[in-house]
């Protein structure tokens, strides 16, 4: 496969850049890199679900600037991880599922943590950053990689009765402690307060709210199971999509397992629960850096992964074009340069992290990395903003969405256009409508002209339910 904007790194340019950045490094701020596994908008913030407690992300997105519109470039872990890392899209790395295999090309790609490890930062990882690479743990990509902490829940299965793999949630009789992002976010608040010479660029991946949604019985319990309020959706809502869309929403899949079970209040009550313990994790993660000596003085930067659905579109999980699968949380907090406790409301996409963070840090952005920085939303929210947010979900199938509206297209030709100024459910598909073909023809310039075919998969075998 050519890949024109691959950037292979030989040991001699590795040792160039560091000896050259070494010396300015003590300039450069800490940054505490914070990604968060499977979490929708169903955060106090956002607005997602009205019973969401998220106390803690809140205190957090105090501190500075939270984007409202911001899209993952892939509604999945791996391709989604994949381009928020590499700075490049899954139609430019053949990375466009979890079933397409990321380790070859990551691996001779410049990555965010490796270029920040050139530049001289002390780059540490822990818990899940990218999908699961066996090259995470070389000396070439973190000064130290830890992975996955063991957690509580391994030996329990099929609580609700589904049968359907990790499709599954139920309170646990463990302690808190005995769950990995507890350990992830111990291991981090340690790092923290470790002195270095070198600027700090910790990476803290917290698994959860990820399936299972098996997490301490008391968290199940903050949420009743006789006042949960299912997430707003229609019935009819399918009927105005194209075929390609409503394959896409699978309503026999999923949510007819869900249905009939009788799972869905429990299914969102396991939700809710699982953002309450991610939350009081990044809880204790604060509270940890303002023990610290970093206090005050450390640039965070949070994301997650891509959104989720609970049965909206009779549709479960991430693997959609929609404003639930591609909606993340993104919150940065620089000091002196982010404003405390602004909302930014500019479409942006997760292109943009890469070199947003390299601004931050004061190195300079990789060539191959064409996104556009965040920088001057995060000193200005209200600043002009020209760009959209492009999501892609498998080759040829993309959403485009801007201020107002969303606009799919699949690859077969069939098309969806919401309108969120009056529709922010997405329930009216206006893409027939003839006054609005100009509103398709120009968010359709943001489409991509060639896509790369995906990485093949060498025989491997995708994830048990291709779900991870
Ligand atoms: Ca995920
Ligand atoms: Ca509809």
């Amino acid at each position: 496969m050519k890949l024109p904007l691959l950037v292979v790194l030989t040991s001699g340019m590795l040792a160039s850049l560091f000896f050259a950045s070494a010396s300015r490094a003590a300039d450069h701020p800490d940054i505490l890199f914070i990604a968060i596994d499977d979490l929708n908008d169903w955060t106090s913030a956002l607005g997602g679900h009205p019973q969401a407690k998220t106390p803690n992300l809140d205190r957090l997105m105090a501190r500075g600037v939270t984007f409202t519109n911001a899209h993952c470039a892939a509604p999945a872990c791996n391709p989604s991880r994949a381009a928020l890392m590499s700075g490049l899209r899954p139609f430019e790395t053949g990375i466009y599922t979890n079933g397409d295999p990321a380790q070859g090309v990551m691996s001779e790609t410049l990555t965010l943590n490796r270029h920040l490890l050139a530049e001289g930062y002390r780059a540490l990882g822990g818990g899940k950053i990218y999908h699961g690479f066996a090259s995470e743990g070389r000396k070439d990509t973190w000064t130290e990689w830890v992975g996955l902490f063991p957690t509580a829940g391994k030996n329990v299965s099929n609580v609700n009765g589904l049968n359907k793999d990790h499709f599954d949630w139920g309170p646990l009789d463990a302690k808190t402690e005995d769950m990995g992002d507890t350990k992830l976010t111990d291991w981090a608040i340690d790092q923290l307060n470790q002195p270095s010479e070198q600027p700090l660029f910790l990476a803290v991946g917290y698994v959860k709210p990820h399936l299972p949604w098996y997490v301490p019985r008391e968290y199940f319990e903050r949420f009743p199971l006789d006042q949960i309020e299912l997430p707003a959706f229609r019935d009819d809502d399918l009927d105005d999509l194209p075929p390609a869309a409503v394959k896409m929403a699978k309503p026999e899949g999923d949510h007819a397992a869900v249905i009939e079970g009788d799972q869905w209040h429990k299914a969102v009550q396991g939700y809710l629960a699982t953002i309450s313990y991610l939350d009081d994790q990044i809880g204790r993660l604060l509270d940890g850096l303002d023990k610290s000596p970093r206090a005050g003085k450390t640039a965070i930067v949070l994301w997650s992964d891509h959104g989720w659905h609970l049965g909206e579109k009779q549709h479960w999980r991430k693997f959609a074009l929609w404003e639930e699968a591609t909606r993340t949380v993104l919150t940065i907090t620089a000091p002196g340069i982010t404003p405390a406790d602004t909302i930014c409301q500019a479409p942006v996409d997760y292109l943009s992290i890469y070199p947003t963070v390299c601004e931050i840090a004061g190195v300079s952005t990789p060539s191959h990395v064409k996104g556009p920085s965040l920088m001057p939303l995060l000193e200005d929210p209200t600043a002009p903003w020209e760009h959209v947010a492009l999501c892609t979900h498998g080759k040829g199938n993309h959403a485009v969405r801007d201020a107002r509206y969303r606009y799919i297209r699949y690859a077969n030709g069939d098309e969806e256009l919401y309108d969120h100024e009056s529709d922010p459910m997405e329930y009216e598909n206006v893409a027939t409508d003839p006054k609005l073909a100009g509103v398709k023809d120009r968010l359709a310039l943001a489409l991509p002209k060639k896509e790369v075919p995906p990485v093949p998969s060498k025989g491997k075998k995708k994830g048990k339910s291709g779900e991870e």
